[in-house]
């Protein structure tokens, strides 16, 4: 069994996209394990893109991720962590297949809907970094 963290960032939310991505996650066979919604600190928000820092993007992604509510989720399953990235789609709009999140709902590189783990010692990081666990 493997936890990943799963956010839907404010432009899912928004769009009212919650209900849609929690369906495909159970549909899936995954199971919801803890769910909160907030809005982010620029402290967590820092630590979370803490690898991002240096790059161009990095003032924008801190602003959009404190622009409005986000949903923190934790999801269990075999093979979660690969398997939610593999739902939610390449970064790059142009790249990212139908039938992933990013693919069906997000033409843009900045706001693509959702943010999932990409290893195991990642999605340990970023659980501890949300969840009092
Ligand atoms: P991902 O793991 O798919 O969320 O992608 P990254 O960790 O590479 O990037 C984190 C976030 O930075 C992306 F979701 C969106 C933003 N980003 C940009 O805005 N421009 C880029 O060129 C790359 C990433």
């Amino acid at each position: 069994m493997e936890k990943t963290l799963l956010i839907i960032k404010p432009d899912g939310v928004k769009r009212k996209l919650i209900g849609e991505i929690i369906q495909r996650v159970e549909k899936k066979g995954l199971e919801i394990k803890e769910l909160q919604m907030k809005r982010l600190t620029l402290n967590e928000v820092e630590k979370h893109y803490e690898m991002h820092k240096e790059k161009d993007f990095y003032k924008d992604l801190i602003e959009f991720l404190m622009s409005g509510p986000i949903v923190l989720i934790i999801v269990e399953g075999e093979n979660a962590i690969e398997i939610i990235r593999k739902m939610a789609g390449k970064t790059d709009p142009k790249e990212s297949d139908f039938g992933t999140i990013r693919g069906d709902f997000s033409i843009n590189i900045l706001e693509n809907i959702v943010h999932t783990s990409d290893s195991r010692e990642n999605a340990k990081k970023e659980i501890l970094n949300f969840f009092n666990i």
